[in-house]
């Protein structure tokens, strides 16, 4: 027998094997589709951590006339010694019957060893249509397991089907290859261990293989996001200005060409975090990194209504335990007088404690550089605004997480939803200060290894608020107005 685990999902057309297989071999390319007879051939997919195979699954087509198939078979047997033999000598003998194409098809891997993973839908009432399929599966002699899929969520018959296919499999589970997380993909290939005493033991060593390989991408995923923020807090955009007169033409110019540079690479790590995860090419919907200018057309990076949508806002800083103490009355109205900044006054104190009252809430201005022959240098960014950081940062988290937790099974765009602001009060006052300074001072280039390590360190422990605040139960979940969800459409 293979040493490596090897099992064919079977069953129904239509009944979820395909997203079964897509889930727990980490594909999303197979086809998946409401039709049934998506899948016409047996085709077989391995699971490989770091290049080592662990595991085999085989995508097979739904049975099509199992009770002829099945009436074949008792009338070419003779006892119960042969009938492993006697499904052997079906295939044989239809292998060119276009008839018994699936059936031939999906056996086939079967008397080749294969154990059987027999899915069913419990979303719809037993029938007793399956007990020739069932009966088949038990012809083989092959270890067998049932599925309980769940299509439709309304609805919930897995009971009467439980009681059914324990009298077929040896072992029946309930899986959902679209929700479940990662802690029951676990789960069910323990099960599988339990199928056949030679796969235990490979079986044992996926498990570890698979949470060893979660550990790895999150954290992966936070340094991606640490450089990313490292690139974005510290870009600038350099423009040579030959003629004076041009400047605000060419400073609009600048501008658009900042912004652009911010989406292209905030794009980049949406697509570095999706093909870690196995989700490349994954239709995404998310609202553009955005900004607008406000009315005194001050470099405002975002507005209220922005920073409130993803990530912070100004009653979070203000609460965020950092620089708590300089909130004292006159001394901040002091800090911000003249900078009518409304309600961004608050604010302005609490990063004025951080020691940039001047440049909170704006760009660096469009700056001009020294006359030289050729002319001047004029430049735009980098940022100076922390609340820039902390909207990156919350709209990454959100992103990653989702991600992270998306089956292969799932179809359609992943909609990316506002995480709101509650996640933030994850963070202890410890980390919040930490995070706060990291923003204000991202590294200042490739080797600033002692900044850049706290920026690591800072969106690690975001990362780390970010899971628990998903893990609270909905509805509990402090200071968001906003559940905890990304929809797929
Ligand atoms: N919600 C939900 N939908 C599922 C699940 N599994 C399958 N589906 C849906 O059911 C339909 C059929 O899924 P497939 O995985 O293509 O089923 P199949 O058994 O491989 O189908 P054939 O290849 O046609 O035999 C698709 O629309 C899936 O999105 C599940 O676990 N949850
Ligand atoms: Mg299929």
């Amino acid at each position: 027998m293979n040493a490596l685990p090897r099992f064919a999902v079977v069953g129904h057309p239509n009944k979820g094997k395909s997203s079964i297989v897509a889930t727990l071999t980490q594909n999303a390319a197979i086809a998946i589709a409401m039709e049934p007879g998506t899948t016409r051939d047996s085709r077989s997919y391995t699971l490989r951590v770091d290049d080592t195979p662990i595991y085999e699954l085989i995508d097979t087509p739904g049975f099509q006339r199992p009770r002829q198939a099945l009436a074949w078979l008792e009338a070419h047997s003779t006892s119960a010694s042969d009938r492993p033999g006697t499904v052997r000598a079906f295939i044989t003998q239809h292998r060119d019957d276009a008839r018994f194409h699936d059936e031939c098809e999906l056996l086939a891997p079967v008397v080749g060893g294969a154990g059987i993973l027999y899915v069913v839908d419990g979303s719809v009432p037993y029938s007793s249509e399956n007990e020739a399929e069932m009966e088949i599966l038990r012809w083989t002699g092959q270890p067998r397991l049932a599925l309980i899929n769940a299509i439709d969520t309304t609805a919930d018959y897995s009971d009467t089907w439980q009681t059914a296919l324990g009298q077929y499999f040896s072992i029946v589970r309930r899986f959902d290859a679209v929700r479940a997380p990662f802690a029951e993909h676990l789960g069910l290939l323990r099960s599988f261990a339990e199928l056949m005493p030679a796969w235990r033991e490979p079986l044992e060593s996926a498990i570890h293989h698979l949470e060893e390989q979660r550990r790895y991408r999150w954290q992966r995923t936070q340094q991606l996001i640490a450089t990313a923020l490292a690139d974005m807090l510290t870009h600038r955009e350099r423009v040579a200005l030959h003629d004076d007169s041009a400047r605000s033409a060419v400073s609009a110019q600048l501008q658009a060409r900042w912004r652009d540079w911010q989406r292209h690479r905030e794009q980049r790590l949406r697509t570095d975090v999706e093909q870690l995860y196995r989700h490349a090419g994954l239709q995404r919907k998310e609202p553009l990194l955005n900004w607008e200018l406000d009315r005194e057309g001050e470099d405002d990076l975002f507005s209220e209504h922005t920073r409130h949508l993803w990530g912070v806002n100004r009653r979070y800083l203000a609460s965020a335990g950092f620089g708590a103490g300089a909130l004292g009355g006159a001394g901040l109205d002091a800090i911000t007088v003249g900078h009518s900044l409304g309600a961004g006054a608050l604010i302005g104190g609490v990063l004025g404690a951080a020691g940039s009252v001047y440049y909170a809430n704006r760009l660096d201005r469009i700056a001009l550089g020294p006359f030289s022959p050729g002319g001047r240098d004029l430049h735009f960014g980098p940022v100076h605004d922390p609340q820039f950081g902390y909207v990156v940062l919350g709209r990454a988290l959100e992103h990653a997480w989702h991600v992270a937790n998306r089956n292969h099974a799932t179809r359609g765009a992943l909609a990316v939803v506002d995480a709101g602001t509650g996640w933030l009060q994850q963070l202890g006052v410890t980390q919040r200060a930490r995070l706060q300074r990291t923003l204000s001072r991202p590294p200042r280039d490739g080797t600033d290894t002692r900044r850049r390590q706290a920026l690591e360190n800072a969106v690690g422990a975001a990362a780390e608020a970010f899971e628990r605040w998903h893990a609270l139960p909905q509805g509990s979940l402090p200071g968001s107005q906003h559940s905890p969800s990304a929809s797929e459409s």
